[in-house]
């Protein structure tokens, strides 16, 4: 029954069919499946497959664009149901995705999970420059520089703007954890990143893990695979 309904979901935003998805989404939700899996097993799947397809040249951006505004919808019909976690303030993030990047989903999921998890949560939006980080974590004296990306040319940027606090000598002034498709512990681990988690859940145990080790920004990698 939950596999249909997940099934269904899945095909839905594939094919880029925003008002079905929601529906299906609405649906599973009333017969008690987790806003998580819907997103995962129903959204996620169906735009890995998209993305698997779209490099084999079998679909093209606007097949693409379509699942991506399907997967919106879903996220935002399920996201009420989301479970909010502790509320104790732990701490204030700046998230973002990378200089020339316009993936937004997984970073506004990561925003959404930090937020109903008692952080503090400032979204820059996509295509950030490093200086814009640095800009508003400064001014809103944040805890955590989250850097999202989607596209290889533009994870180089995560590196750019550790090394610019090491440049100016203020490596320990914020927490800087990465995340993202192309991005892995291995690579969070040689630019030197604070923290790396391979989903939105998985990003507030990391978050959590640095703000309760009581360790200074640069002194070592939380990953959370
Ligand atoms: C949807 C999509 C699009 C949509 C984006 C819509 C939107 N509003 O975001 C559109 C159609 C606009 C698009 C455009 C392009 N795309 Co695109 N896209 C995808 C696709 C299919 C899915 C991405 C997605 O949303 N996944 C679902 C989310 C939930 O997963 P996620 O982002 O990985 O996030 C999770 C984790 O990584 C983690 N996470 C994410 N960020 C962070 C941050 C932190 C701090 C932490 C801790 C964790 C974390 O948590 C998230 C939730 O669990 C991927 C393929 C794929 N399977 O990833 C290609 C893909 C990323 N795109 C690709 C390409 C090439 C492009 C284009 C260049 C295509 C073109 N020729 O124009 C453009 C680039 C535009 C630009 N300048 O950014 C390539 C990238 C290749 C590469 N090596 O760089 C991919 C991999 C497809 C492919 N196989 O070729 N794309």
């Amino acid at each position: 029954m939950a596999e249909d309904i997940l099934l269904k979901i899945r095909e839905a935003v594939y094919e880029g069919e925003d008002e079905e998805a929601v529906k299906l989404a609405e649906e599973a939700i009333k017969a008690g499946i987790s806003p998580t899996d819907i997103i995962d097993k129903g959204g996620v799947a169906a735009l890995d497959q998209l993305g698997e397809e779209f490099d084999r040249l079998e679909v093209f951006l606007p097949e693409v664009m379509l699942g991506g505004d399907a997967m919106k919808a879903v996220i935002n019909a399920v996201t009420p149901y989301m479970d909010a976690g502790s509320s104790a303030f732990k701490g204030k993030v700046i998230i973002g995705t990378a200089k020339g990047d316009l993936h937004d989903i997984g970073k506004s999921l990561v925003g959404t999970q930090l937020a109903t998890h008692g952080y503090d949560v400032v979204d820059l939006g996509v295509d950030v420059p490093t200086n814009k980080y640095l800009e508003v974590a400064r001014a809103e004296k944040a805890d955590i520089i989250a850097i999202s990306a989607l596209l290889t040319t533009s994870q180089y940027y995560m590196e750019e703007l550790i090394n610019r606090l090491k440049s100016e000598n203020k490596r320990d002034e914020f927490f800087v954890v990465v995340g993202g498709g192309p991005i892995s512990a291995e690579y969070a681990g040689q630019i030197g990143a604070d923290g790396y988690s391979r989903s939105a859940q998985l990003a507030v145990q990391m978050a959590d893990a640095i703000v309760e080790a009581g360790k200074k920004p640069g002194e070592a990698l939380v990953s959370k695979v």
